[in-house]
């Protein structure tokens, strides 16, 4: 999230432009230089049920290194914003509520699955289409990244 906030708080006028493309390149840097995160992605799809809603993306995230790694954001040039959220019930109703971070222990791993942590896609763009694949960029707090490609699949899964 705060590569998204680094792109939406340019002031307003002249220098919104500038400071796009300012923050723009900045992301494109460190995205260059950023370290594989060594974490294991598997599991990765998306679930789209209609283009005029946000989609859920899910995965499941090995840690096979010595080192705690905790997620703190997503990119996608399929979503407008990809957000990390949790889907909890409060009393017996189904809500959602925005993530921070999500650990992922040493030698554990931890699942983004319906019901629970997903990634909330809030515009999917016309490459949000069953069949397809989208990429999805992970963050995670030491700087490192990960890249994959999620498969676009439909409300059952399918
Ligand atoms: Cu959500």
């Amino acid at each position: 999230m705060m590569l998204l906030r680094s792109r939406l708080s340019p002031k307003r006028g002249l220098g919104a432009s500038a400071g796009l493309l300012l923050a723009l390149c900045l992301a494109a840097g460190t995205a260059a230089q950023a370290a594989d995160s060594g974490l294991v992605l598997s599991r990765a799809w998306f679930r789209m049920v209609m283009p005029s809603l946000p989609a859920a993306g899910y995965f499941t995230l090995s840690n096979p290194t010595g080192t705690a790694q905790v997620l703190v954001g997503a990119a996608s040039p399929a979503c407008g914003m990809l957000m990390l959220h949790q889907s909890v019930n409060q009393g017996g109703q189904e809500r959602m509520a925005m993530v921070k971070s999500v650990a992922i222990p040493v030698h554990g791993k931890i699942a983004f699955a319906p019901g629970g942590y997903h990634l909330m896609c809030m515009s999917p763009t016309a490459a949000m289409k069953r069949g397809n694949t989208v990429p999805v960029t992970l963050r995670f707090e030491d700087g490192t990244t990960l890249t994959a490609n999620f498969p676009v699949r439909n409300a059952t899964g399918k």
